[in-house]
């Protein structure tokens, strides 16, 4: 059964409770929640002005495909009462397919390893806790991106994994 790393943020309303009821309802649809990173807050990254994230990343086990995975993360959001308002804007909750074991994918909304999480830190601190080796976009290498202390320090630890 594929592995995939899925990217959780919040910041709006009780932000550590949203994670964790996001994980709950991953379990709901069948989506095996492995592990988790611990949970970070994190400066937001474009958008307007709007309060800090907290962030984690899990590791799943999924059943079906990538797209369907991508579809119960979709209505996790949905059922969580995230309105896709505004691109860049503050949500109760975010989920991400980040990797799919192996696989790379380039669809219409579904870009997978995600397209810009070697950027992040707010997704690259939580991941490095789970593997040292991720899959990232274009072949790259976590060795290569001559990650600084400063770099990552900008995701503060603020909670114990979510399992
Ligand atoms: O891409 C996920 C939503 N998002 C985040 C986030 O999760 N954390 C931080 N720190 N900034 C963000 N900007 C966006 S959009």
């Amino acid at each position: 059964m594929p592995r995939a790393f899925l990217g959780l943020g919040s910041n709006l309303g009780d932000r550590l409770a949203s994670l964790r009821r996001a994980v709950q309802l991953l379990g709901e649809r069948g989506v095996g929640v492995l592990r988790s990173s611990r949970v970070y807050e994190t400066a937001p990254v474009g958008g307007p002005e709007q309060p800090d994230y907290l962030n984690a990343v899990v590791e799943v086990e999924a059943e079906g495909t990538a797209r369907e995975l991508l579809e119960a993360c979709l209505s996790i959001e949905e059922e969580m009462g995230r309105v896709r308002a505004e691109r860049w804007g503050p949500r109760a909750i975010d989920l991400d397919v980040l990797t799919f074991g192996e696989e790379e994918i380039d669809e219409p909304g579904l870009r997978v390893p995600h397209p810009r999480m070697h950027e992040r830190a707010f997704v690259l601190a939580p991941l490095l806790e789970l593997t040292a080796d991720p899959r990232l976009p274009g072949g790259r290498r976590a060795d290569e991106l001559r990650l600084t202390p400063e770099h990552l320090l900008g995701a503060r630890p603020f909670a114990p994994p979510l399992v």
